[in-house]
């Protein structure tokens, strides 16, 4: 039996920290959340007991530490394979894998312009320099729904690590845009925006910044 706890940042700030939590209260995965507030005096100290990287998510499962949040999330589908976190399909799993390192790896322009702000809704901000970052990001949501989504309303159908990892971009494309979507990938942002899991982080950052 796991006895797992997921080290984060705040949640109106932390878009790196939303994927593995979201994942893990989306599958049912039970873990203890403990919360570092990031920029204050303390947090130097705070993330040097949590996490090797000094950064968060960092998950400690009966003290082995696993930090970054893709690497935490491959982990959990080892862990639970039951869950399926990934999907079945041989294609649609490598397929999956890619545009979640994509995820990853890319799109610098649209997390310096627009960091996640997941409380505040409404705020408006110029697309120039990162057309081509929104651009590449609806055609992957759209093909993913077009070429592997029929089992279910998320990007390989059932959800996966795939939707995890695109879940800050979903907070930035509602709170920065709307941004305009083709037909499926914007019915796969609502879907997500209104995902329980979602709504609950979302109160989360609210509390954050009342
Ligand atoms: N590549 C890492 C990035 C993690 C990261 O940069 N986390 C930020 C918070 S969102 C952090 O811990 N920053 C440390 C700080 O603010 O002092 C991952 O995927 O987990």
């Amino acid at each position: 039996m796991a006895d797992l706890v997921l080290f984060i940042g705040d949640k109106n700030l932390s878009s790196w920290s939303l994927r593995p939590w979201l994942l893990m209260k989306h599958a049912g995965i039970e873990f203890r959340e403990r919360l570092i507030r990031l920029d204050r005096p303390e947090t130097k100290a705070a993330l040097a007991d949590a996490s090797p990287s000094l950064r968060v998510p960092c998950l400690l499962d009966d003290g082995l530490a696993i930090w970054d949040s893709l690497a935490i999330c491959e982990y959990l589908a080892e862990t639970f394979p039951d869950a399926k976190l990934w999907p079945e399909d041989r294609a649609a799993r490598a397929v999956a894998r890619s545009v979640s390192a994509e995820m990853h790896s890319s799109f610098a322009g649209l997390r310096t312009l627009w960091p996640m702000h997941f409380s505040r809704e409404g705020m408006r901000h110029t697309t120039h320099g990162i057309e081509g970052d929104i651009a590449r990001i609806a055609e992957i949501w759209e093909n993913c729904r077009r070429d592997y989504g029929n089992g279910g309303e998320f990007l390989f159908g059932r959800f996966s690590i795939a939707d995890a990892m695109f879940a800050p971009v979903v907070s930035r494309f509602v709170t920065y845009g709307p941004v305009a979507l083709p037909e499926r990938a914007a019915r796969w942002r609502d879907a997500m925006w209104a995902l329980p899991a979602m709504q609950e982080w979302g109160e989360g950052a609210r509390a954050e910044t009342r």
